[in-house]
């Protein structure tokens, strides 16, 4: 691939040709064209010279909408999808901020729609990290600052929780190593360990999800039961580690902490794992910890099946 376009070999302006970012982004540069002329990505400024120039920010989305067509997406739904991801992308406003709106107006079926969407365009991780957490924090954020969030808030994290629910039923699996996990007393926070459930089912795990505000012990008379290999704490709420909370569990059990209350545990050498600090995170650790213990197993490690998006 030549590294100039005619006409603009001798532009000394800052930023990249097209041909340039044709080439770093391993595209031809007529698809660079017809993606920039019919979805406005990239998006070049112009030099003074009135030469297209593009940054290194277009050279990244220019590399993941080929790398999502090469997957088989087509390229207008790729297109969305980037834009969830990156509002510098042409998008019309950071993607979590319809949802917002939806759940402030009280428009459950909104408020779906745009949970649907996010889930429909990328994967579950992806969804709830750019999209659907960051609108939980911005509610959560106003009700901190005394807004009148509370319905709101609930609205939007029982559809959240129903969505989750399904993809979660949907993603079991009655083999593998068992795993199992809860929300530990005090905590009413679900959303983030029932996505955990999900990616740790996805990554082989045959998961048993005990739900909220559960005390260590039994959970621990469960995992048991269960021969689980793994037992998993999900903190929203901030705790510290407390050493009690592994009293019963048994040799060969793996105790693991997640959660964004739990994301400061740094392993002391006989403390639990730590799952994270991000779901994104959470999926390598659970694949690798699978791989350790069941070399053989059927675990898909290298992300979310398309069923279970
Ligand atoms: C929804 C919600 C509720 C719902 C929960 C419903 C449900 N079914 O889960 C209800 C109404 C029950 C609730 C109650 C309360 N809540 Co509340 N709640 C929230 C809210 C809005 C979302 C919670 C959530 O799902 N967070 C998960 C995501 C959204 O958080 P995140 O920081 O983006 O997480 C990042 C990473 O940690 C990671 N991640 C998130 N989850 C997980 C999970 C795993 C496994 C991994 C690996 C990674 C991971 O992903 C994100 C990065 O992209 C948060 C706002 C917030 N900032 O979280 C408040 C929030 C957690 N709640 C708060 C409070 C104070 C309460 C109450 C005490 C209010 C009250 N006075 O009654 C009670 C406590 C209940 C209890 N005992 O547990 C505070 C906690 C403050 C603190 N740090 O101590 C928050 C932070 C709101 C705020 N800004 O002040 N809440």
């Amino acid at each position: 691939m030549s590294r100039f376009v005619k006409g603009e070999s001798a532009d000394p302006s800052p930023g990249l040709s097209i041909g340039a970012l044709a080439a770093r982004a391993e595209v031809p540069v007529e698809t660079v064209r017809i993606w920039e002329r019919r979805y406005g990505v990239p998006s070049p400024t112009r030099s003074a010279g009135r030469h297209r120039r593009y940054s290194e920010a277009d050279v990244a989305r220019v590399r993941w909408l080929a790398g999502r067509v090469a997957t088989g997406q087509r390229i207008g739904e790729a297109v969305a999808a980037l834009r969830l991801l990156d509002p510098g992308a042409g998008g019309d406003a950071p993607a979590h901020t319809a949802l917002v709106a939806a759940a402030l107006g009280g428009d459950q079926g909104a408020v779906e729609r745009e949970v649907d969407r996010a889930l429909a365009a990328l994967d579950m991780v992806q969804a709830l990290e750019a999209v659907v957490f960051p609108a939980l924090v911005e509610l959560g954020d106003r009700w901190e600052r005394d807004q009148p969030v509370i319905a709101s808030e609930h609205l939007l994290s029982q559809v959240v929780a129903s969505r989750l629910s399904s993809l979660m039923t949907a993603a079991r699996r009655d083999d593998g190593p068992v795993a199992v996990v809860h929300c530990p007393s005090g905590e009413r926070h679900v959303l983030g360990a029932m996505a955990l459930c999900t990616v740790l089912s996805h990554a082989g795990w045959q998961v048993t999800f005990l739900g909220a505000d559960l005390p260590a012990a039994e959970a621990v008379r469960m995992a048991v039961l269960r021969e689980a290999r793994l037992m998993v704490a999900v903190h929203t709420l901030p705790r510290a580690p407390d050493p009690a909370d592994a009293a019963g569990v048994p040799p060969g059990m793996l105790l693991a902490v997640a959660g964004p209350g739990a994301a400061g545990w740094r392993g002391a050498p006989d403390g639990p794992v730590l799952l994270g600090p991000r779901l994104d995170d959470a999926r390598r650790v659970a694949a690798g910890l699978l791989a350790e213990i069941a070399p053989a197993s059927t675990a898909d490690a290298r992300g979310v099946p398309a069923e279970g998006r």
